[in-house]
């Protein structure tokens, strides 16, 4: 049973919190997490008789899970998310803010009596391999047992992070989903209050408070809302920095070795990339992590990255044995599946796993469905929560307290025109305006309006915890830190640019490996990772290894310096790819111009100077159109 009431921690300041909030929120039982595998097989022992899951066929996902949420409670709620700093300047034109006093006054009327008839489970976590420097702790108050199951599998949850966190301080992350049970009440398979849901963070206390969702980002507090957004105030201060950024190893046939770190907006496939399966004989990826990286600075003057967490909490729809190999087996046992559909034998399912659909399935909703039903089968946010050492390309050193060396940083999106596949930042300074005004269009999934370009920069704007403007700032802050020959180098990449034909140019999954090469090639004389010589990778195309050639908008790679060999890829696509379109850039810079006026005299006049540097490089071209 779930009732370890006997604190694990000598901890006055922690014993004294759960004790005040315990008070607060008048729980039923206490039950204090110690992270064992015997406590995690009781969480889901405890959802499978509560009806929230139910046990898949063990043998076709051993010791595995679904989940079936609220049809209302089924993704990050961004407009419902609140960064409470004292001043809304401190908060920036991005965030949603709310007055702390104001914010804490709602909060605590929402949290009074809100876990009465339930456990209140204490969940400490370590974010960070222990003996990190970087790593720290929070420790989640939660009437949630998927909560406490899915803080087991995505941190270093329990035990190790108490005894991490010693008598030093943690942050406190308070969270409720908001229905409390009257005596003799009966339970709903999923609680919540999502009319009333509030995802509240406190910079200058470095607090968590979220109500009324169990769901995601919303309710593992350690992911999006420690490890991004109070993490960023923390590395604001110390001098690091906390990034929406896979981490991924990239070997080339010798076993020489370089770590990229990349951010991507959602739905543009960052899961897929962190752990590639190589469609080039002898180049392999290994994944230090699919989410987060925390950077620092090393003795040796290079930026190093780390991955926070312990878990992957990937989207499952278009997860498949072609767009993700490797995912697929590390899917195959101890797995919380959430909003799937489920088979009739017992396994899960989702749009886009297979060729075809089954005949026959049970919805995400519970509901019978056949392919001719006019519904999805699984919601298109359904989600599997897995650990992370159970991908099969898990790199070696993905649990170093150090981090790994980073020699390139990549920014992403969804580009059907304009962005060529891959281009290189001139500089820091350059490269940190592509990551600042780097953009994606919305997919239909996910808003309903295809195709809408939107902002995102570094992938983090619903994940800064501070004035993005300030951001800007410390990212060009780094490039005058470090001598430019140990910064990393900056692309932007753009796997899905389409042609006149509305198909796309480029064949994505696997031969994105092919720009990673070229990248590979244009770092690996830095000395910022391998030392590979370009001689040293002899491949076709291998005297033009690494080669570039200046553009107006970066460095293209020369031609035959991305190796295409072996790939049924007709001259004009490459052509196509490649093609810096003069009117598409006078377009996409008067729409920087516009963006840039939110941030108002926090933006850093350095991406003034770069907009003006873009249009200058541009200007010979633009008087031809
Ligand atoms: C995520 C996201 O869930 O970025 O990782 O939305
Ligand atoms: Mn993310």
């Amino acid at each position: 049973m779930l009732t370890n009431t006997t604190p694990l921690t000598s901890n006055r300041g922690l014993l004294d919190w759960v004790q005040d909030k315990a008070a607060l929120f008048q729980a039923e039982s206490i039950h204090w997490c110690d992270g064992s595998e015997t406590e995690y097989q009781a969480l889901c022992g405890l959802m499978v008789r509560g009806g929230t899951a139910l046990r898949l066929n063990p043998q076709k996902r051993f010791n595995s899970i679904l989940v079936r949420t609220d049809a209302r409670d089924v993704a990050r709620v961004e407009e419902r998310t609140f960064i409470c700093s004292r001043s809304p300047h401190d908060a920036g034109p991005t965030n949603n803010w709310r007055d702390p006093f104001a914010m804490k006054a709602l909060l605590g009327r929402l949290f009074d009596g809100a876990m009465r008839g339930r456990t209140l489970f204490v969940v400490p976590f370590l974010m960070g391999p222990p003996g990190s420097p970087l790593a720290r702790v929070g420790v989640q108050l939660t009437d949630s047992p998927y909560v406490a199951a899915s803080m087991k599998i995505m941190t270093r949850m329990g035990q190790v992070a108490l005894d991490a966190l010693g008598d030093e301080d943690f942050v406190p992350c308070l969270h409720s989903v908001g229905y409390p049970l009257l005596p003799g009440e009966e339970d709903v398979p999923w609680p919540c209050d999502p009319e009333r849901i509030v995802v509240a963070h406190f910079p200058e206390e470095r607090q968590i408070w979220s109500y009324g969702s169990g769901y995601g980002g919303n309710a593992l507090l350690g992911k999006k809302c420690l490890a991004l957004r109070i993490a960023g105030v923390m590395a604001r201060e110390e001098g690091w920095l906390a990034e929406h950024m896979l981490i991924l190893g990239l070997s080339n046939p010798a076993g020489e070795k370089i770590y990229l770190a990349a951010a991507f907006p959602s739905a543009c496939g960052k899961t897929n990339l962190a752990m590639l399966k190589s469609a080039l004989p002898g180049w392999k990826v290994e994944c230090v992590g699919d989410d987060i990286a925390w950077m620092r600075f090393g003795n040796d003057d290079r930026l190093y990255a780390l991955n926070p967490e312990a878990g992957f909490f990937g989207v499952a729809p278009g997860t498949s044995w072609r767009s993700n190999p490797h995912a697929m087996e590390m899917l195959r046992a101890n797995t919380i599946f959430t909003n799937t559909a489920l088979t009739p034998d017992g396994d899960v399912w989702w749009e886009g796993m297979t060729e075809g659909p089954p005949d026959k399935l049970v919805d995400w909703t519970g509901q019978e469905w056949t392919p001719d039903c006019g519904r999805r089968a699984a919601h298109p946010n359904a989600r599997f929560t897995t650990p992370a050492r159970q991908c099969p390309v898990i790199d070696p050193a993905w649990e170093d307290p150090r981090g790994v060396p980073i020699a390139a940083i990549l920014f992403g999106g969804r580009r059907a025109a304009t962005v060529p596949l891959v281009y290189e930042a001139f500089d820091w300074a350059h490269g940190t305006f592509v990551g600042a005004t780097m953009a994606s269009e919305t997919t239909a999934a996910s808003s309903g309006e295809a195709g809408r370009l939107r902002r995102d920069p570094f992938a983090m704007l619903p994940f800064c915890g501070y004035h993005m403007g300030d951001f800007f700032a410390d990212w060009l802050h780094v490039g005058h830190l470090l001598p430019a020959a140990s910064l990393p180098r900056v692309y932007a990449v753009n796997w899905f640019r389409k042609g006149e034909d509305d198909n796309f140019l480029w064949p994505g999954f696997g031969e994105n490996v092919r720009v990673l090469k070229w990248i590979f090639e244009r770092v690996a004389d830095d000395g910022n990772g391998a030392d590979a010589a370009q001689a040293g990778v002899a491949q076709p195309g291998a005297a033009q290894a690494g080669v570039a050639q200046p553009s107006a908008i970066g460095n293209l790679p020369a031609p035959g310096a991305l190796d295409v060999a072996g790939l049924d890829l007709p001259a004009e696509n490459l052509r196509q790819l490649f093609a810096v379109n003069p009117g598409e850039w006078q377009h996409e810079a008067q729409d920087i111009l516009d963006f840039y006026e939110m941030f108002d005299d926090r933006l850093p006049d350095e991406l003034h100077d770069e907009l003006e540097s873009l249009l200058a490089r541009m200007k010979p071209s633009l008087q031809m159109v």
